[in-house]
C-alpha cells in the first residue's frame, strides 16, 4: 500500500481527547446526541471511497450496484419510519435540505413565512444573512408575549396580509410541542404549501412523543443527528406530487456526489428508531426535560413559556441573575464539564453574542441512561457553578462532581 505507514498521532490523540470530553462531561446541547457504534461503523466505513451522482440506477458513475442497494434500504425505511411517501437521503445537512426545499417549490423573489430565529426559528427560515433570507422575501411570525407559544392567531393575519407561497414551521430553541394541524389549516386558506421542519424533534417524532407532520406538510425536512440519534446529515420527505422536484434540487440542483458512507449510517438510524426501544428514548427525552425544567425552577432560573413539553429547556437567567449573561454561563458551564449553548430569548434586550438564555438539552444524557434522579443533581451543579463563577476551587469541585456523576453513565467505555 501506498499509504504512510507512521500513524497520525496528532489527529488522532485529539480525537481520544474528544472521547474523553464526551465521557467524562455533560453534553447538554439540545441539537447533539450520541450515535450508536453501528452509525459510527458505518459512517467509518469504505462507502466513503464512492462517486455516485444520481439516484440509485440512475447514476453517472460505474460500480455503484452496492452504493444503489444502501441508499434504496436507506429511503425505504426512512418511508417506513414516518408513513412517508417519497424520502431523499441525500442532503448533507438540514441547511442543504431546506434550501433544496425552497429551490424545489418556489421562484426567487417568493413571499415564505417562517419563524423569527429570535423568537427561536433557524437560520434558514429567512434570516437576512443567511440564502434563505436573500433569495425569498420571507415574513416573520413569532411567539406570543403573554405565554410564548407560538402565536397563530399572528400566523393566520400575516398569512391573510402577505399571501405566502410556502409557510415553514418548526425549531430550534422552542420547548413547546408544534402542532402541524393549525399550520395546514392556515395554509389551506390562503393557497400555500406547508413545510415542517422536524431537525430538532425527527427523534420524538419516530419515537411517537410528538405528533408527525407528515399528514399534514407537502415537505418534512430534518437532520438526523440530533434526537434521531444517526449521523451528521439530513433528509427531506414529501408527498408524491413534489417528488421529482425535490430530488432535482438536491441534485443537481444544490449538491453533488452524495456522501453514501453517512447514507449507510442513515439507514442503520432509521432502523435503530424503528426499534421498539426507541419509543421508550423518546418518551425519556421528553420526561427528563421536563424534570430538568422543574428542578431548574426551584433553584431560581427562569423557564421560557414555563416549561417544556419535548427535549429542551430554554432557560431566561435573569431571574437567576440580573448580571449573568448567557455568554458568561455557557462558558463558566464549560469550565465545570457542563456543556451547553447560550441562547436569546423571546425579545432579548442582549446581542446573540451575548444573550440573557442558554438552550438545555436531555437528548445525549438520556441515550447515555440518566434518568429523572439525575435531572436534579445536573440542575443542583448548574446552579452551583453559576453562583460559585468568580471562585475557581468551587468550579473544580463541581467539574469532579459532573465527572463522578458521568462515570456512572460512559457513553464510549473503553
Ligand atoms: N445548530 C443547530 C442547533 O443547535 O439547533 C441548528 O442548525
Amino acid at each position: 500500500m501506498a499509504w504512510p505507514t507512521d500513524p497520525d498521532t496528532e489527529i488522532f490523540g485529539l480525537i481520544d481527547r474528544e472521547v474523553q470530553r464526551q465521557n467524562t462531561g455533560l453534553q447538554l446541547i439540545a441539537s447533539e446526541n450520541f450515535t450508536s457504534p453501528a452509525v459510527m461503523a458505518a459512517t467509518g466505513s469504505v462507502l466513503t471511497n464512492k462517486y455516485s451522482e444520481g439516484y440509485p440506477n440512475k447514476r453517472y458513475y460505474g460500480g455503484n450496484q452496492v452504493i444503489d442497494e444502501v441508499e434504496e434500504l436507506a429511503r425505504e425505511r426512512v418511508k417506513a419510519l414516518f408513513g412517508a411517501d417519497h424520502a431523499n437521503v441525500q442532503p448533507h445537512s438540514g441547511a442543504n435540505a431546506n434550501m433544496a426545499t425552497y429551490l424545489a417549490l418556489l421562484e426567487p423573489g417568493d413571499v415564505v413565512m417562517g419563524m423569527s430565529l429570535d423568537h427561536g426559528g433557524h437560520l434558514t427560515h429567512g434570516s437576512p444573512v443567511n440564502a434563505s433570507g436573500q433569495f425569498y422575501r420571507f415574513v416573520p411570525y413569532g411567539v406570543t408575549e403573554s405565554d410564548h407559544r407560538i402565536d397563530m392567531a399572528q400566523v393566520r393575519e400575516l398569512a391573510l396580509e402577505h399571501r405566502p407561497r410556502l409557510i415553514v414551521a418548526g425549531a430550534t430553541a422552542y420547548p413547546r410541542r408544534i402542532d402541524p394541524e393549525p399550520f395546514r389549516a392556515v395554509a389551506d386558506e390562503v393557497g400555500a404549501l406547508f413545510m415542517f421542519d422536524a431537525a430538532h424533534i425527527a427523534g420524538l417524532i419516530a419515537g411517537g412523543a410528538h405528533p408527525s407532520p407528515v399528514p399534514y406538510a407537502d415537505v418534512v425536512t430534518f437532520t438526523t443527528h440530533k434526537t434521531l440519534r444517526g449521523p451528521r446529515g439530513g433528509c427531506i420527505l414529501c408527498r408524491s406530487e413534489h417528488a421529482a422536484a425535490i430530488d432535482k434540487a438536491v441534485f443537481p440542483g444544490s449538491q453533488g456526489g452524495p456522501l453514501e458512507h453517512v447514507i449507510a449510517a442513515k439507514a442503520v438510524a432509521f432502523r435503530e428508531a424503528a426499534d421498539p426501544s426507541f419509543a421508550g428514548y423518546a418518551a425519556g427525552v421528553v420526561d427528563n426535560a421536563r424534570a430538568l425544567a422543574e428542578a431548574l425552577r426551584s433553584q431560581g432560573f427562569g423557564l421560557v413559556s414555563g416549561g417544556t413539553d419535548n427535549h429542551l429547556v430554554l432557560v431566561d437567567l435573569r431571574t437567576f441573575d440580573d448580571d449573568l449573561t448567557g455568554k458568561e454561563a455557557q462558558s463558566v458551564l464549560d469550565d465545570a464539564g457542563i456543556t451547553l449553548n447560550k441562547n436569546t430569548v423571546p425579545d432579548d434586550p442582549r446581542s446573540p453574542f451575548v444573550t440573557s438564555g442558554v438552550r438545555i438539552g436531555t437528548p445525549s444524557v438520556t441515550t447515555q441512561g440518566m434518568g429523572t434522579a439525575e435531572m436534579g443533581l445536573i440542575a443542583e451543579l448548574m446552579a452551583r457553578a453559576l453562583r460559585h463563577r468568580r471562585d475557581p476551587a468551587e468550579l473544580a469541585a463541581v467539574k469532579d462532581d459532573v465527572a463522578t456523576l458521568c462515570s456512572k453513565f460512559t457513553p464510549y467505555p473503553g
